[in-house]
């Protein structure tokens, strides 16, 4: 245990009556952390217990980490500062305020369970009241959250308008609460430190000097895989060191003391706005990852044995005796309190009521705004398309592309809504800001010219580049989102989604159900998709949205004209749910669907389908850039044979509008599905099948699709054709059907 420094300026008889703290910790409170750490492993020890009886159904201990845990908990302040724990910080939330009571209703799933409700295995912590924030069980995707969290709380610093509360959208149901000098907590084990995603996270928090304390708590193992396998050199204090603007500590993490002390400077260093903090603390596991491993099988005894010798149970315990502070009785005492109190938690836990399997479906979305509702439904206000003086038509009432509307309305929600932020790569007009200041260059803002003027207009706190990390792109985004702002994020192409689909699967739709509705993160991702675009080849042609709608809690949208792109854009940023944007490249400057500007309130409401052309022979429900294609198909089926085509734009694939297709289907008695992505599992294949299942009376043909070839987008244009469903392929498949 670290002593005291005895400040030198006081007298003997001033010593004598000025209480002994150590490193500032008062006797009281040292007293308090050994309460709430001998806590924390008896909760853990009934636990096990209750595994045993099959009364819980997992079990995951904090066991040797509970001295790091107390000491961050006495440095840092629950409900103004913002916590992303990992599963081992069971100590740490009890020191903020967390209950066993509340951490038993979580390991028996109770109904009111503060955590998910059931939903979640225990040690995944949420409590709302104190700032903890809901985690998953995915090692080192939190880290991103908390790097956006930390920016979030500096935004609202500088733009406190923006927390206002305003009625009619997403803002009228999160609080938005910050403070100047919040800082935000995230820990993690050594193992998780070799997740890139840990890597994306330091490099943001350093670069922007956000004020992140980062802990690692060190146990040596990740399941069954030493630190050495993990990390180069087996330290990563070393290999961290020489990022900027972070402050480092190394330390023995069983002794609370020392860690107190560590967290200390730490956080002063964060708080006084000079970045990131990183604290390496070296813990024991002595119960094995969890109940589901023995750890006796790759470590052995000697081993163990060591580590036990530095429990920080024991370790306190011998502190508290050897100092005088307790003796034996108040330590027996203490002990006798914490076994009732868990024992009588876990009989009102065992008690509680389960939550009932009809609730199942709640919080999948937001249960307050539905972006499918009337209120999501406003009619364009199309600028008078009269002559002006010189007899030209006025600049707003010309047929603006989807690029243009696109760029339009992000603008407009910009200039509504000082939450809207805006990054990605690429998607600032300069990062070098003082180049546009002194009009030395135009600014480029997108690759495809989609954000352009943002920057210029808002400033570059609210359009920025980021790295090329699209996990941190959308992680970063996810924690903003948590807070309350808005992220527009964008993925420059659908083909280099991938890193981000951790955050994408496993987080961000997952926010709101696995919290019970207590955290949501409605955040937009746009992204540039699809092919047609000759010499896109592999990698800048793909599709695949099928992937995301089979993501329960992400909206996918997928207009195919300037005008929906326009409607449905301002629907997704102002709804209450993440949203997967994807936007055609091949459409984005297409004359086709050419739209006036329809003003700042116009909007598409979700899962509302487009009858682009009715007709009385057969259906072709479609989306995307095969809306064009199908449309010039079914034209020419009517001009050559008299077949009739009721062509059905889907505009959003989730939600989407099965009562438009049945509808459709019911009057023409055939149906074909065209999508652009390869054909097998793709998102025809549930239209497909629900067409099979639901309208089989109703039919007079099978069902058919046609998609792409089940292979990738090739580069030579003759190749593209013959993979990509064309204007022919679609032309014959329509004939087919009418004839069937
Ligand atoms: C992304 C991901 N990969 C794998 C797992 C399975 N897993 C759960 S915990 C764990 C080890 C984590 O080790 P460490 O980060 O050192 O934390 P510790 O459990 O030792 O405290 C693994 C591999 C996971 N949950 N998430
Ligand atoms: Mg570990």
């Amino acid at each position: 245990m670290a002593t005291t420094k005895v400040d030198p300026k006081l007298t003997d008889s001033e010593l004598k009556k000025k209480p002994k703290t150590y490193q500032g910790l008062t006797s009281q409170q040292l007293v308090d952390a050994y309460r709430i750490m001998f806590t924390s492993r008896r909760i853990d020890d009934r636990e096990i217990l209750l595994k045993r009886q099959q009364k819980v159904f997992f079990q995951i201990s904090g066991a040797g980490h509970e001295a790091v845990g107390v000491a961050a908990a006495l440095v840092l302040k629950p409900g103004y500062d913002w916590f992303y724990p990992y599963y081992r910080d069971r100590a740490l939330c009890l020191a903020l305020g967390a209950t066993p009571l509340e951490m038993l209703m979580g390991a028996v799933g109770a109904a009111d369970d503060p955590s998910s409700g059931g939903r979640q295995m225990p040690s995944h912590w949420a409590y709302k009241r104190l700032n903890v924030v809901t985690q998953s069980s995915a090692t080192g995707t939190q880290i991103l959250h908390a790097v956006g969290c930390a920016e979030a709380g500096r935004y609202l610093a500088k733009h406190p308008n923006a927390a206002r509360k305003v009625e009619g959208d997403y803002r009228q149901f999160k609080d938005v609460q910050f403070q100047g000098d919040e800082v935000t907590y995230v820990s993690l084990g050594d193992g998780t430190t070799s997740e890139g995603e840990f890597w994306e996270a330091l490099n943001a928090a350093s670069n922007r000097r956000l004020p992140v304390l980062f802990c690692v708590e060190d146990n040596e193992y990740a399941i069954s895989v030493p630190v050495e396998v993990q990390t180069s050199g087996g330290n990563i204090s070393r290999l961290v060191s020489s990022f900027p603007n972070f402050h480092f500590e190394e330390l023995d993490g069983t002794d609370p003391v020392i860690a107190y002390a560590a967290f200390q400077r730490a956080a002063g260093h964060c708080r006084a706005g000079n970045g990131p903090a990183f604290v390496h603390a070296h813990v024991i596991r002595p119960y094995s990852h969890s109940l589901s491993d023995d750890e006796r099988l790759y470590r052995p005894d000697a081993e163990r044995q060591r580590d036990a010798a530095r429990d920080p149970i024991s370790r306190l315990q011998m502190f508290l005796l050897r100092e005088g502070i307790l003796d034996e009785k108040g330590i027996n005492k203490i002990e006798k309190e914490v076994d009732e109190e868990v024992q009588s938690a876990a009989d009102r836990a065992l008690e509680a009521p389960i939550p009932q399997p009809e609730t199942i479906h709640n919080y999948v979305y937001s249960p307050d705004l539905d972006p499918a509702s009337a209120a999501f439904d406003r009619p364009p206000a199309f600028a008078s398309p009269e002559a002006t003086a010189d007899g030209k038509r006025s600049a707003a009432s010309q047929p603006k592309t989807m690029a243009d509307l696109i760029n339009a309305t992000l603008r407009d929600e910009m200039r509504r809504d000082e939450r809207v932020l805006i990054f990605g790569e690429d998607v600032a007009d300069a990062s070098r800001e003082e180049y546009l200041k002194q009009k030395l260059i135009k600014g480029k803002g997108g690759v495809f010219k989609l954000t352009s003027g943002l920057q210029m207009e808002f400033g570059a706190d609210r359009v920025f580049n980021t790295p090329i990390a699209e996990a941190a792109i959308v992680g970063r985004a996810t924690g903003m989102a948590i807070r309350g702002l808005k992220p527009v994020v964008e993925i420059q192409f659908f083909d280099y989604i991938w890193p981000a689909m951790m955050q994408l699967r496993d987080e961000l739709p997952t926010i709101r159900w696995r919290s019970n509705n207590a955290f949501s993160a409605p955040v937009v991702v746009r992204v540039a998709i699809g092919g047609y675009l000759t010499g896109g080849a592999i990698y800048h042609s793909q599709c695949g949205e099928s992937i995301f709608t089979h993501t329960p809690g992400l909206r996918v949208v997928f207009p195919s004209n300037s005008l929906d792109a326009a409607g449905l854009l301002r629907t997704a940023i102002r709804c209450d749910d993440p949203v997967l944007f994807l936007e055609h490249k091949r459409l984005y400057r297409e004359t086709y669907g050419r739209s006036p500007y329809p003003g700042p309130d116009f909007m598409v409401p979700f899962g509302k389908a487009k009858v682009v052309q009715p007709g009385t022979d057969l259906t072709v429900i479609t989306y995307g850039a095969v809306v064009p294609r199908a449309l010039q198909a079914a034209q020419k089926l009517e001009r050559e044979q008299h077949v009739s085509v009721e062509l059905v734009d889907l505009r959003t694939l989730n939600p989407f509008d099965w009562e438009a297709i049945a509808a459709s289907v019911k009057k023409t008695n055939r149906a074909l599905i065209a999508y652009e992505d390869s054909l097998s599992w793709g998102y025809g294949a549930e239209i497909a099948a629900r067409i099979a299942d639901q309208l089989f009376h109703h039919l007079d043909a099978p069902v058919k699709r046609i998609a792409a070839t089940d292979t990738f987008v090739a580069y030579q244009p003759l190749l593209e054709n013959a993979i990509l469903p064309q204007a022919s392929d679609l032309f014959r498949a329509m004939r087919e059907l009418a004839e069937f």
